[in-house]
């Protein structure tokens, strides 16, 4: 298992490299997982709870609902892989739906927030089994050999699927696939599409918790990498990309301005903006042949009154 020391290192120079690349493009783009600093995991939090975010409490809401239903779609004596270790209550509600399930197998880049995470179950559920890995799931990962070889399920709440693109979702639902095996089954929750006025308040909330989350990328490259930005002169901006069906979050330039990283000079015009994530929404069609591209097939759709989001159970 790799040191924490030595993923912080490799992380950092992986931030380093996509800020420089992407703010060299013609148009600027920066990969989302780095708005997940510490206090971009807390404004995020802030997020889940606000009115207009819907995608958190809709998603335990349906768990919670469904849950007997799910776990007998898991099966008795499994072993669940989850793949990201934040999901908290909608972790519990699944195991707590599983009275046999055999080992809980979290799966993040944090290894200190792995071990919060196993031991806060294990607290919670005295006799549960846990075996947290660290690594970065969206790269070729293999599961340490200690993992028994029984019935095997992935469970990927949050719709965080909706963050990578066609070619990402298909390679991380393939690695599931070899993760679980042919017998085994994935749950995985997705925002699906709706409204676009919906869409957009989610991601551009009243009080602007969405938009501080969103320039706190700004901060994070002065803080870590040396940046000049000044996060006054940008604004957050939630845009609708119907093509890719995705709420775009871009930082919008509100002046001409010049901006240093790492040695380097950036030069922005007015209005123009960095993209800094796609949120792409599915609906049972597109989800479906997202899905089959990577050999599942979709065999449930667990939903709530509203269709507003869903958990897909995949075999
Ligand atoms: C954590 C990726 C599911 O896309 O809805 C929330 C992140 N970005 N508000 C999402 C997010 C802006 C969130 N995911």
């Amino acid at each position: 298992m790799p040191l924490d020391a030595d993923i912080i290192d490799t992380q950092m120079a992986a931030f380093r490299r996509d800020v420089l690349s992407g703010l060299s493009q013609p148009r600027r783009a920066l990969p989302p997982r780095w708005l997940y600093d510490d206090r971009g995991c807390g404004l995020f939090e802030e997020i889940t709870r606000l009115p207009e975010y819907y995608p958190t409490r809709t998603e335990t809401a349906i768990l919670a609902a469904h849950a007997q239903d799910i776990a007998a779609f898991c099966g008795p004596d499994a072993v669940m892989l989850e793949y990201g270790a934040g999901a908290g209550v909608k972790t519990e509600i699944v195991i707590g739906a599983l009275p046999s399930l055999r080992l809980y197998v979290p799966i993040d880049i944090a290894g200190n927030f792995l071990q919060q995470t196993a031991s806060r179950l294990r607290r919670r559920f005295p006799g549960l089994n846990t075996a947290p890995v660290v690594g970065d799931f969206t790269t070729p990962l293999d599961l340490p050999a200690s993992v028994p070889a029984a019935r095997r399920f992935g469970f990927f709440p949050g719709s965080t699927i909706g963050n990578l693109d066609p070619a990402e979702a298909v390679a991380f639902l393939v690695q599931v696939r070899r993760h679980v095996g042919e017998a085994g089954r994935c749950i995985i929750g997705v925002d699906l599409k709706k409204d676009v006025d919906t869409l957009l308040r989610a991601y551009d909330d009243s009080r602007g918790v969405t938009a501080r989350f969103n320039l706190n990328l700004l901060r994070r490259i002065n803080r870590e990498l040396g940046g000049t930005f000044d996060p006054g002169r940008f604004r957050h901006r939630a845009v609708w990309n119907s093509g890719e069906a995705a709420v775009e979050m871009h930082l919008e330039s509100l002046a001409l301005q010049s901006v240093h990283v790492c040695g380097r000079r950036f030069d922005f015009d007015t209005g123009e903006t960095i993209h800094t994530e796609s949120s792409r929404k599915y609906d049972h069609a597109s989800f479906t042949a997202l899905a089959g591209r990577a050999g599942w097939r979709l065999d449930h759709a667990w939903t709530d009154p509203d269709e507003r989001f869903a958990i897909f159970g995949l075999v």
